[in-house]
């Protein structure tokens, strides 16, 4: 039995991959400062992890983590381009020198390998689509600069100290438990909740901006995979994870218009600073080397999306992360099998 420490545990992806690791037999230590994140987001979880509510700021705290752990899936982060626009001293200590801690605790503790949620942000606005790893990155937002100085420490240490390091660069991943709260929050998490809610949702720009929209047992797969693949195959190296089709906001708008139900119109406002115009991967890489296949399509993600957001809102008013909603998602969850 292997034990994975995932940082960020609270969080939508860090939760869903402390599921998976449980289905599998494993055994989770999670990390959190629960400045996004939510315990509500581990509720029926919580017995069987060791969870740690701490700052990965605090070296000693990572280094106790990591003792005896065989793989991190280092998934802590504060995301949001416009949050790091806003705010680019946070973005760096919470997205770059955590990410330094966490790799310098991992080589000390002899970990096996680090999996590393990058961002599909690196790309920037380099016209090429899709988008293929070995393309020279350009950043736009501190945001993104953080992210992607992060997986050149990945490399670094991997090339420095032989510590197996993966980096996984995520397509605007969403899902059941994304926080929609926020000014913040991922887009698709707060159309589905205000369009549920019967309010406008505000699309920033013309809406001809497209994004690879990814569920996130994609991810979650991915990571699993991502431990599990050959060191010559994958140490030290990049890879996109995402489902290879891009899809504008305006058709996204008129997706969940459909699967909703919603009559109302949307707004729009002044294009967002520091916003990627179109984002698409090319997933030739991942699926070579790691054998990753997204198994889960946009549209199918945004139904089991639309479905857990309105089982929450019948639970609970003021907090989507409903604990009855958390048994209907079990259910379905692909790596309960
Ligand atoms: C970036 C990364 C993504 C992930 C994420 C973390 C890219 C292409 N993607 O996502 O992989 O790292 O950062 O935060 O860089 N929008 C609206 N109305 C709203 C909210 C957003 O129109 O109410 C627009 C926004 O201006 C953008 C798009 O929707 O054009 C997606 O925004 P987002 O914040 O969900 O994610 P994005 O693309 O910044």
């Amino acid at each position: 039995m292997a034990t994975y420490l995932i940082t960020g545990i609270a969080g939508f992806i860090g939760s869903a991959l402390a599921r998976a690791v449980l289905a599998q037999g494993d055994q989770v230590r999670g990390v959190d400062n629960l400045s996004t994140g939510k315990r509500d987001n581990l509720a029926e979880i919580l017995h069987r992890i060791d969870f740690r509510q701490t700052d990965l700021l605090s070296l000693d705290a990572v280094r106790s983590a990591c003792q005896g752990t065989d793989y991190v899936l280092h998934q802590a982060a504060i995301p949001s381009v416009p949050r790091s626009v806003a705010d680019p001293l946070t973005s760096n200590s919470a997205n770059l020198d955590a990410t330094v801690n966490v790799l310098v605790a991992a080589r000390d503790a002899k970990v096996k390998r680090v999996v590393y949620a990058a961002s599909s942000s690196a790309y920037g606005e380099t016209p090429t689509l899709p988008k293929h790893e070995a393309m020279p990155p350009d950043p736009i937002s501190p945001y993104a600069v953080a992210k992607l100085a992060s997986e050149y420490y990945m490399v670094s240490f991997y090339r420095c100290y032989r510590l197996e390091t993966v980096c996984l660069r995520y397509f605007n991943i969403f899902g059941p438990r994304q926080d929609p709260t926020s000014p913040y929050s991922g887009v698709l998490a707060k159309f589905i909740t205000q369009m549920l809610k019967g309010e406008h949702p505000t699309i920033f720009g013309d809406g001809r901006q497209s994004r690879d929209f990814t569920y996130v047992d994609n991810a979650v797969a991915a990571n699993l995979l991502a431990c599990k693949a050959p060191a010559a195959d994958v140490a030290g190296r990049v890879f996109n994870v995402a489902t290879g089709v891009r899809t504008d906001l305006n058709e996204t708008f008129r997706i969940l218009k459909k699967l909703i139900g919603y009559t109302g119109d949307v707004k729009y406002e002044a294009e967002r600073a520091g916003d990627v115009k179109h984002s698409l991967a090319d997933l030739s890489r991942a699926q070579k080397h790691l054998g990753y296949e997204p198994k889960v399509d946009f549209e199918e993600g945004l139904r089991r999306t639309v479905e857990w957001y309105k089982s929450g809102s019948v639970g609970r008013t003021s907090d989507f992360g409903s604990t009855i909603s958390d048994a209907v998602v079990e259910s379905k969850h692909e790596f309960k099998v």
